[in-house]
């Protein structure tokens, strides 16, 4: 059996820690040999619910779960990490300009990325879906100074599950046959899923589909999943996303299938023109624990137009945090 890594969960007794601690128990995330120690942090309100999800946790019995430590101190919480999922953030509360959350969870986010420089493993592999995610890996990654950039990422897996599912039922196939998916940019409302270099059964997928349901339906059916799931449950997605966060650690650790790829936000080195250092998703393909961007795949006019305006998006929340930053 491997040594036990770290993994720690920030917001773990929220509802995504909840649908997403126990598969991580399971073997789920790092594989069915790898024994996990896992990190619960969240704010000092929640540790009596924290302490709830322990309990669950141990009454699990999972042969990999080799301890659990439950914490409101980010620096405990980091404390050798190998891994880390940035769950916990601030929701938009009434009345709050997107200025104000951007500026909330700044405050957030830098406190975590220093308690990550000081405390965690130098090869930490760090997963944010605290929303707004790009920017709040962005701000993490500015305040650890001491670890590389590219160990920071954030979340565009559920995004890039979505597209995958609507493309099979539109051509009534199943996700098995789709491959190549792309969610390009930021995980919010200008988020690009590209259907240009996506294959179904190994065709072209928007050469099976017309322009109108491509426009019309496919991609505002992707970026508006968030608010139609929360329409109807009343609440935010929080099984699907601790799904992606299991599959984007996953492929990230133990790589992604021959020649197929993954959405992952990451580090931008200025591949497809976007600006260096933004947190941009883009396609990926791992190995050996290292991912790295898809080169060479084609964008057409259509496509760099809504490249463009997800990363003058990203731009702009950078420059909105921007005295935030060290
Ligand atoms: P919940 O409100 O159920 O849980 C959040 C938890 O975070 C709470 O337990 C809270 O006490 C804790 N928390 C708040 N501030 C903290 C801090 N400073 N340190 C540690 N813990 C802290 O939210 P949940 O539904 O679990 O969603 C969590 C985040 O995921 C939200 O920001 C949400 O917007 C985001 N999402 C991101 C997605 C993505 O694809 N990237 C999709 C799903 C989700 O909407």
């Amino acid at each position: 059996m491997k040594q036990p890594v770290r993994v720690t969960v920030t917001g773990a007794a929220g509802q995504i820690g909840y649908a997403l601690l126990f598969r991580i128990a399971s073997g789920a995330m790092l594989g069915d040999d790898q024994p996990v120690i896992l990190h619960l942090l969240d704010i000092t309100p929640a540790m009596d619910a924290l302490q709830g999800v322990r309990m669950e946790l141990e009454d699990c019995a999972f042969p990999l779960l080799a301890g659990v430590v439950c914490t409101d101190d980010p620096n405990v919480g980091f404390k050798d990490a190998d891994y880390a999922l940035l769950v916990g953030a601030r929701p938009r509360g009434p009345g709050m300009e997107r200025k104000d959350l951007l500026e909330a969870n700044a405050a957030i986010f830098s406190v975590q990325g220093k308690a990550i420089d000081q405390n965690a493993s130098k090869n930490i592999k760090v997963l944010v879906v605290g929303n707004p995610a790009n920017t709040n890996a962005l701000i993490a990654q500015r305040n650890a100074p001491s670890i590389s950039p590219r160990n920071f990422t954030a979340m565009t897996r559920l995004d890039h599950n979505r597209a995958m599912t609507q493309i099979a039922i539109k051509t009534g196939k199943t996700v098995n046959d789709v491959t190549n998916m792309t969610i390009w940019g930021n995980h919010s409302a200008t988020q690009y899923p590209d259907l240009f270099n996506a294959k179904v059964s190994g065709q072209t997928a928007s050469d099976l589909v017309d322009q109108a349901w491509l426009e019309g339906d496919f991609i505002p059916t992707v970026q508006q999943r968030g608010a139609a799931i929360i329409k109807a449950r009343g609440a935010s997605s929080a099984a699907s996303a601790a799904n992606a966060a299991i599959g984007h650690v996953r492929s990230w650790a133990l790589g992604t299938e021959g020649d197929d790829w993954v959405s992952m936000g990451v580090y931008s080195d200025g591949s497809y023109g976007i600006a260096e250092g933004l947190i941009y998703s883009f396609p990926c393909r791992c190995k050996d624990g290292e991912w790295e961007i898809v080169q060479g795949v084609e964008v057409n006019d259509f496509s760099r137009a809504k490249m463009q305006a997800s990363e003058q998006e990203l731009a702009e929340e950078r420059d909105g945090v921007k005295h935030l930053l060290p």
